[in-house]
């Protein structure tokens, strides 16, 4: 299998499953602002969609969009449990999770990546961001991990798109629970190697 990613980009959540579970997975970096890929191809020629994760499963068939790359992974080791068995709520729990990270939060950091946003964009994604962050920073008062006691692909997902608060100056000082979080899973084996393979720094 071949993942096609951008460093510290969202793709980065597969990259650390593909650890968590010891898949042996090949990496493509790709440009995403030429769409060219490290090999030299053209990404768009690839996905169509020209945006990461793409997941190479064999030649031919390519999947895309996280939360599916994700559950993919996950189903290559069931029972490493990091996505529960069909017909237990806590499968249920999982796509819930990664529905609210896919749509709440990584789509609400969008206007700030962007330069040419406007300011009052970039000040409505900033209180939308800091509602969701009050939310999990809520759950997390009284959940080690978004499920309770076990890490699960969610996890791997949030802290992706958390992180990107050190790169935007978001301040999560007010946010202790959510901070414990990001600072346990910054120390998992499986997202240090990640972090190590893409040429990421850990926070501050
Ligand atoms: N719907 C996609 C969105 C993926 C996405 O937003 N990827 C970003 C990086 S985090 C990207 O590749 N952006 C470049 C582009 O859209 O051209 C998913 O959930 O996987």
């Amino acid at each position: 299998m071949k993942l096609y990613y951008s460093p510290g980009t969202c793709s980065f959540a597969a990259h650390i499953i593909a650890h968590e579970l010891d898949l042996d997975l090949d990496l493509e970096k790709v440009d995403l602002k030429s769409k060219i890929t490290a090999g030299g191809a053209d990404y768009s020629a690839i996905n169509p969609k020209g945006y990461v994760p793409a997941l190479e499963i064999d030649q031919g068939i390519l999947l895309t969009e996280g939360p599916a790359v994700l559950q993919y992974l996950a189903a290559q080791r069931p029972e490493r449990n990091l996505l529960p068995a069909e017909g237990r709520i806590e499968r249920y729990r999982v796509l819930e999770w990664l529905g609210f990270i896919n749509s709440e939060l990584h789509k609400s950091f969008t206007p700030l990546w962007h330069a040419e946003s406007a300011s009052a964009t970039k000040d409505t994604a900033r209180e939308i961001l800091a509602r969701r962050f009050r939310y999990l920073d809520h759950h997390l008062s009284t959940h080690r991990y978004l499920l309770g006691n076990a890490f699960t692909l969610p996890d791997a997902y949030c802290f992706t798109v958390v992180n990107w608060s050190n790169y935007l100056a978001l301040d999560l000082a007010p946010y202790p629970n959510l901070q414990r979080y990001m600072n346990e899973i910054e120390t998992r084996p499986a997202v240090e190697a990640a972090m190590a393979a893409e040429g990421l720094k850990k926070a501050a």
